[in-house]
């Protein structure tokens, strides 16, 4: 191919920034003595750069009670729990989500000194639908790395209230005489401007069907709308149902003819949502995302690629979303800054599918000032019970960047079989390149991401958790020399177990991308189970033949490096 083409089909595919979060990448590794580079081509790693990593796992096994209760030990472990806590999950006697209340201590300054966090585990009753709810009611205080254990690692559930959310989003609704509140449509007409277009969602015609048993719902994602069959099932317990995808329709009106027209339109049909309006405020920010979730998706995608996963959902009472499980097996949290919505959660028949839902399923109710916290790949649908004004983020943390590779990998297949019956084939080198454009254009269609982003996305993640773990065990290192071993705050020793966990996460899912490239000689077990998705082919195709071999390089020398760290200090 000459270098016109491929400068042609590298404009094409990506943003050039994608090659400039790689160059930011080998910068920082270069910068803190990690690898060293003499020439663009030739990376070197520096094999004593994290040996200096003392700090034992074992030695924090024994000091922290946590790591051994919650048995997370290894980020090789995490599926089977993620699969034994949702079973439990759906096996309890008296199913409910536990509510979360965080408190916020802040310094002088007014920034956040302390985190503290009380789990109301089965506090139901008050919402729930489901059981009978005469368990005794247990609080439990969690330190942040408790509340990741119980929730985030392992996917459950839970409503979280008492967040210190508001900043700008405090003006979008004010109060009545009677104290309840209602929404300052001034804000959005003044703010986001009158005639300026808002996304509404056109559900397709259906019967409003209100019990779950004889539904015929659709399920609404990212891009596509699913249907649900309904069969009619004697026991309305594990019937499976079948879900097939269903074009979704988009129209857009202007903020002032949303805001006069929208009690007039019909709820369950128009729905103003998937909105991007924080992206319309730029830098200025709208509200600040809780910090117990760490995000790695949205900040990426919004320095190289400018989209986003950030969104506020505006309906009527009677406005839904319908059965579905959120884009890239990715988590969302759902804050209602005023109203209230309906959650209904359907246990899932097997991981593996997530249009095969059994009719198991839990209704929650989530009030004004709650957030929802919806763990990756469940499957659920929402109702608003009035008119709600929601921000909806949809995200992903380092521990379930294995998830993200999975939901590409299964759509990977899925293309590759519909490429197939299209009777797409491959004769010569050019060919080759092009249909591995076509394969990645068709990714990115389908689920947002192409592999050559996600692969960039965990370079990144690898990087930034490698120079964390150093960081942080430098600070952990002194912090011991200075106090002695045993007047380390538990803190520290949080953060410690927390950097080494993300570091074993990112590194497994480096691994499984490295497995996809043939003949790579360093393979880990996981990495040799990994699917064959021609990774080496669809980075060329994107990045351009030179950035592409730049970063498998970097994703070799990175696992090697990570691997040996890992061995080390298990
Ligand atoms: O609020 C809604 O209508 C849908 C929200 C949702 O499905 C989600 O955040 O995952």
């Amino acid at each position: 191919m000459t270098d016109s083409q491929e400068a042609h089909l590298q404009r094409e595919a990506h943003p050039l920034t994608l090659k400039d979060a790689l160059r930011t990448s080998f910068e920082k590794l270069i910068r803190h003595q990690i690898i060293e580079q003499t020439n663009i081509r030739s990376i070197i790693p520096i094999q004593s750069s994290l040996s200096s990593l003392s700090r034992k796992r074992a030695l924090l096994d024994e000091k922290h009670q946590l790591v051994r209760s919650s048995a997370i030990a290894t980020a090789s472990d995490l599926d089977d729990l993620r699969h034994e806590k949702e079973l439990a999950f759906w096996n309890r006697q008296n199913i409910d989500v536990d509510r979360i209340s965080i408190f916020h201590q802040r310094n002088r300054a007014g920034s956040i000194s302390n985190e503290n966090i009380v789990a109301d585990n089965n506090a139901g009753g008050q919402s729930s639908t489901m059981g009978n709810h005469h368990q005794s009611q247990q609080i439990s205080t969690l330190t942040p790395l408790q509340f990741k254990q119980q929730y985030l690692y392992t996917n459950m559930p839970c409503i979280i209230n008492n967040l210190p959310f508001t900043t700008m989003t405090n003006q979008w609704t004010y109060a009545l005489p009677d104290g309840s509140k209602t929404i300052n449509t001034k804000w959005f007409l003044e703010n986001v401007g009158s005639d300026t277009t808002v996304p509404i969602r056109i559900n397709p015609d259906q019967e409003v069907i209100e019990s779950p048993e004889e539904r015929n719902d659709d399920k609404m994602d990212i891009e596509t709308d699913i249907c649900v069959d309904g069969e009619s099932s004697e026991e309305n317990s594990l019937e499976e149902t079948e879900c097939q995808t269903q074009e979704c329709q988009t129209t857009k009106l202007t903020m002032k003819d949303w805001i006069t027209n929208r009690y007039t339109m019909n709820p369950t049909k128009y729905y103003l949502k998937d909105w991007h309006l924080q992206c319309l405020f730029q830098e200025k920010s709208l509200y600040t995302a809780p910090s117990i979730f760490k995000d790695v998706l949205n900040p990426f995608l919004l320095d190289n690629e400018g989209g986003d996963y950030r969104f506020v959902y505006w309906g009527c009472k009677g406005s839904r979303t319908g059965v579905h499980s959120d884009v890239l097996n990715s988590f969302s949290w759902s804050m209602n800054i005023i109203g209230r919505k309906k959650w209904t959660f359907y246990r899932n028949k097997s991981d593996s599918n997530i249009n095969k839902i059994s009719r198991e399923y839990i209704e929650l109710i989530q009030n004004e000032g709650e957030m929802m916290y919806v763990p990756s790949g469940w499957t659920h649908k929402v109702e608003n019970m009035e008119e709600t004004i929601s921000i909806n983020h949809n995200w992903v943390m380092i521990g379930t960047l294995d998830k993200v590779f999975a939901c590409l990998s299964s759509e990977i297949g899925a293309i590759e079989k519909e490429m197939e019956e299209w009777g797409f084939a491959q004769n010569d080198g050019i060919q080759e390149h092009e249909l591995n454009r076509t394969r990645e254009d068709m990714l990115r269609g389908c689920v947002g991401m192409d592999t050559s982003t996600f692969c960039i996305l965990v370079i990144n993640c690898c990087a930034d958790c490698l120079i964390a773990l150093l960081l942080c065990n430098e600070r952990f290192e002194f912090e011991k020399s200075s106090a002695g071993e045993t007047n380390c705050t538990s803190s520290s020793l949080d953060e410690v177990w927390e950097k080494w966990f993300d570091a074993t996460c990112s590194l497994k899912v480096l691994g499984k991308l490295l497995g996809t490239i043939r003949n790579y000689e360093h393979q880990e077990v996981e990495a040799r189970t990994a699917p064959r998705i021609n990774l080496q082919g669809r980075l060329n195709s994107t990045l351009g033949n030179n950035t592409a071999s730049d970063a498998v390089k970097l994703m070799q020398i990175i696992h090697h490096l990570g691997n040996q760290m890992i061995q080390d200090n298990s």
